[in-house]
């Protein structure tokens, strides 16, 4: 059966039919991978599927690509550290259109899809929210036809693989290169030389004016590789490009001259590290040098990029704020400032304030977090080693913006201090969340409470100073990917009342808010939330062995493991349930099924323990008889953009726990709701605007908010009074300190209980646990009314429209970047 057929897009070019797909296949097949059908793999099948699916995007990348230069176009610029797309193959298909027509072609041919599809590796360059963020913004940009470039590092290894033995994570290296990235196209002859370390030597140029050199550099070249990224029902096809490093020359000379071979290709080796690996934290900062060094290796060569796509149409500079935006992508590209600085002034003399004057113009800043431990600051020392004139330039930005503080506020030292971007520690540390603040027209927030969270606190005395650069933009997700693409009959479903509108214009969803009064609808919607809970039902029994029951409530919390986003408190509530279960055995319990899903940073002591304690307790639950089919907790291993497509449309329930204040924006949220999982969530990051859209009585809000949690910080939270005083809380806290779920050690989580009482509890479960339960005894009670979850969650879909992409990515380019779409001519028809 056809899947959202397109009415905009001209299905019968040729080639696009079923019959040219299937030639097209069998042709690739043979002249582009080199196999005989007869013993073809269904590898070659995917290589094969990936060649002719690429290969009907170049027209439509190149002409996108030469209708910008022809109308000299504003192009915005996305520097991202991460971009983490997951797989690339069907998100192409079903953004050309053609996805009926290929499936026939790929069925007639006697293969089998779904294997086929499976076999291509997630393209992990990223983290977690962060990284898919910049992904979805990608689909979004080339859907709304926006010149919208994507410039970031093409790691070698991604994000870890997750295994799980003996209950602990164990992290191997994600080698997705391994059998060839069929997306990609290498261009050897787009190369930059990026230099790191040496000195800066002072001259005075014709004029008698001082001018820097920075000279006896280490160099290393950035090679650029490019992804076309097609977007949705429409001809532009924008590009990606990701930077690999490469060896100045294959070998140096001197030592070879030597005779000292391997000394020559050891040191090729080590500057071709620094596209070698994504760092795996999230939330917290290293301050290692390779990771300083992979910032600027690709802030360097992106740079060096859009200056010369820049200078084929323009000679000076005065136009490159209405010709270029840049969006840094948190503080990771924030170099960027300096080093366009140091290009116009070092490298064509411009003068300071000129320049400054253009780079304030050209950059912009999306802050992703309040977390201290996550602001970036370099040790001057290591910051003068590795980019020596950055640190004189950014000493001179500082000087200059200091002695403007003054004029405003004189003799405000403190505020001098607090607003400097150098922090006076010892060693004393550059503040790159302050250079970003400094050096951009505007930086914005993620979700309406991190921006004025941002106002109040982190960038209080920036705001004062300029109330107009702090600026909001929600988070969005592409619907074409977290909807269309993971959950293909909730699409059909929403097609076949709706149409097909809502695919690039979420906002049609509304149009289903009556249809939560219609029976026949709530049955089939509810029919394709449960066939999609069979299918991921098997997938556990399958790949983990685990019998869950799939009509018990899927109750989902995917997302990083960090104790902000509160896992643990999740936990406490399910041994809860487990110790109601033992207690009444023979009690009325919902049947419910707990599933996790999340990496932990590899460095990090106590994400990693409550990963245990999930399996610890896992083990137990499942295997308890007298919970039978009542309770089951799953952790489903190596949470990623694929297994997030798998258990998204199963989810009934969705974990959204953060400690309010904690979570900037959260996507997830966003991409369950999308997918009819009720939400149950704290008043933190977008959750808050979820419930203005969705409507108070259809999700289950508990817990402190932001000024709860400001109070009780105030007064003292004393987690030994909520120890003493509930005495469910008391017994599950108990049974992990003495090793209740691990029998064999039991003070294996002792740590855990300690950090819970007296730790402080610095996330404050212990606070929130009371209300926690009873908001989920509340969702117990709706539950078991299925037509009025049914309707709650047909209303929670049909209001998520605001949280498209497409939505966010509309306010970028109006309030942040100032560019219009650009319309690429059709193709002639052939
Ligand atoms: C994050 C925030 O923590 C999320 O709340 C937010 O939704 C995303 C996207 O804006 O950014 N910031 C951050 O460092 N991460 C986020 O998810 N971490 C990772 O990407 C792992």
């Amino acid at each position: 059966m056809a899947s959202n057929p397109l009415t905009d897009l001209e299905l019968d070019r040729p080639g696009m039919d079923a019959a040219g797909w299937r030639r097209s296949l069998s042709n690739h097949l043979v002249y582009s991978i080199g196999k005989d059908p007869l013993t073809a793999t269904q590898r070659d099948w995917f290589y094969t599927a990936a060649a002719a699916v690429r290969e009907r995007l170049i027209e439509r990348w190149m002409e996108t690509m030469r209708s910008y230069y022809r109308a000299d176009t504003k192009r915005v610029y996305y520097l991202s550290m991460e971009f983490l797309m997951g797989r690339t193959l069907m998100n192409s298909v079903l953004n050309m259109g053609c996805e009926p027509a290929f499936r026939t072609a790929v069925e007639n041919l006697g293969l089998d899809l779904a294997a086929i599809r499976e076999i291509e590796h997630d393209a992990a360059l990223g983290n977690g929210g962060l990284g898919r963020l910049a992904a979805c913004f990608l689909d979004s940009m080339a859907t709304l036809g926006l010149p919208g470039y994507g410039y970031g590092i093409r790691y070698e290894y991604g994000m870890f693989t997750q295994k799980i033995e003996n209950g602990c994570q164990v992290e191997h290296p994600d080698n997705w290169l391994r059998y060839g990235n069929p997306w990609e196209f290498p261009r050897p002859e787009v190369l930059y030389q990026v230099k790191f370390h040496g000195r800066v030597v002072e001259y005075a140029d014709a004029e008698g004016r001082l001018r820097h050199h920075w000279v006896d550099t280490d160099d290393v070249m950035a090679m650029a590789y490019d992804t076309p990224i097609p977007g949705y029902a429409t001809e532009t096809v924008n590009n990606m490009r990701l930077w690999a490093a490469k060896a100045t020359r294959d070998f140096d000379l001197g030592y070879f001259n030597e005779g000292n071979y391997i000394k020559a290709v050891e040191e090729k080796n080590e500057s071709e590290n620094l596209s070698k690996v994504l760092y795996p934290d999230d939330t917290t900062e290293m301050g290692r040098e390779l990771r300083l060094k992979q910032q600027y290796f690709f802030v360097s060569a992106s740079l060096q990029d859009i200056l010369f796509r820049y200078a084929k149409h323009h000679e000076g500079f005065d136009a490159l704020p209405d010709k270029v935006a840049i969006q840094l992508n948190d503080t990771h590209p924030a170099i960027a400032i300096a080093e366009l600085m140091r290009i116009l002034v070092d490298g064509h003399g411009l003068d300071w304030d000129h320049a400054w004057d253009i780079t304030r113009r050209v950059f912009s800043y999306t802050n992703h977090t309040l977390m201290p431990e996550a602001l970036e600051t370099w040790p001057v020392p290591l910051f003068e080693r590795v980019l020596p004139r950055h640190l004189q330039i950014i000493y001179e930005i500082n000087h200059r913006f200091l002695r403007e503080v003054t004029h405003r506020h004189p003799g405000d030292h403190a505020l001098l201090r607090r607003v400097s971007l150098i922090e006076e520690s010892s060693p004393k540390r550059v503040r790159m969340a302050h250079l970003a603040m400094v050096g951009c027209h505007k930086v914005n927030g993620v979700a309406a409470i991190h921006t004025e969270l941002m106002r109040q606190t982190i960038f209080a005395d920036f705001h004062r100073l300029w109330p107009d650069k702090i600026v909001n933009v929600t988070n969005g997700i592409t619907p074409r990917r977290w909807l269309n693409q993971a959950n293909p009959d909730l699409a059909r479903l929403i097609c076949a009342r709706i149409g097909n509108g809502w695919l690039k214009d979420l906002e049609q969803l509304k149009r289903l808010e009556p249809l939560a009064e219609d029976a026949a609808f709530r049955q089939a919607f509810g029919a394709v939330k449960q066939a999609n809970k069979r299918r991921l039902a098997e997938a556990i029994a399958q790949r983990l062995g685990i019998a869950v029951n799939p009509d018990s409530l899927f109750d989902v919390q995917v997302k990083r493991i960090h104790e902000y986003k509160r896992q643990l408190l999740n936990l406490l509530h399910v041994i809860t349930l487990y110790n109601r279960i033992r207690a009444h055995p023979s009690g009325d319990h919902l049947a419910r099924t707990v599933i996790f899903g999340g990496k932990a940073a590899p460095g990090y002591r106590m994400a990693k323990q409550i990963i245990r304690l999930i399996n610890d307790v896992a083990d137990v639950v499942n295997h308890d008889p007298l919970v039978a089919d009542r309770l089951k907790v799953v952790f489903i291993p190596n949470y990623d953009v694929s297994t997030a497509q798998d258990i998204i449309p199963a989810a009934e329930l969705s974990e959204q726990i953060s400690t309010a204040g904690t979570e900037a924006s959260g996507t997830g949220n966003m991409k369950l709701a999308l997918n009819g999982a009720l939400t149950i969530g704290t008043l933190d990051g977008a959750n808050i605007e979820i419930r203005n859209e969705v409507g108070a009585e259809n999700i289950f809000i508990f817990g402190l908010d932001t000024e709860g949690v400001t109070a009780l910080r105030a007064a003292g939270h004393d987690p030994w009074w909520h120890y003493r005083e509930n005495a469910e809380l008391r017994q599950v806290l108990d049974m992990i300190r003495d090793g209740f779920f691990s029998p064999e050690e039991p003070a294996r989580h002792r740590v855990i209980f300690d950090a819970l009482t007296t730790g402080g509890d610095p996330f404050l479960l212990l606070a929130d646990y009371a209300d926690y339960v009873a908001r989920q005894q509340e969702v117990e009670r709706v539950y078991r009314n299925r037509d009025e979850w049914l309707r709650r969650a047909v209303l929670n879909v049909a209001r998520m429209g605001r949280f498209s992409a497409d939505r966010s990515i509309r306010e970028y380019a109006e309030v942040i970047w100032n560019v219009k779409p650009v319309r690429p001519r059709r193709r002639p028809r052939r």
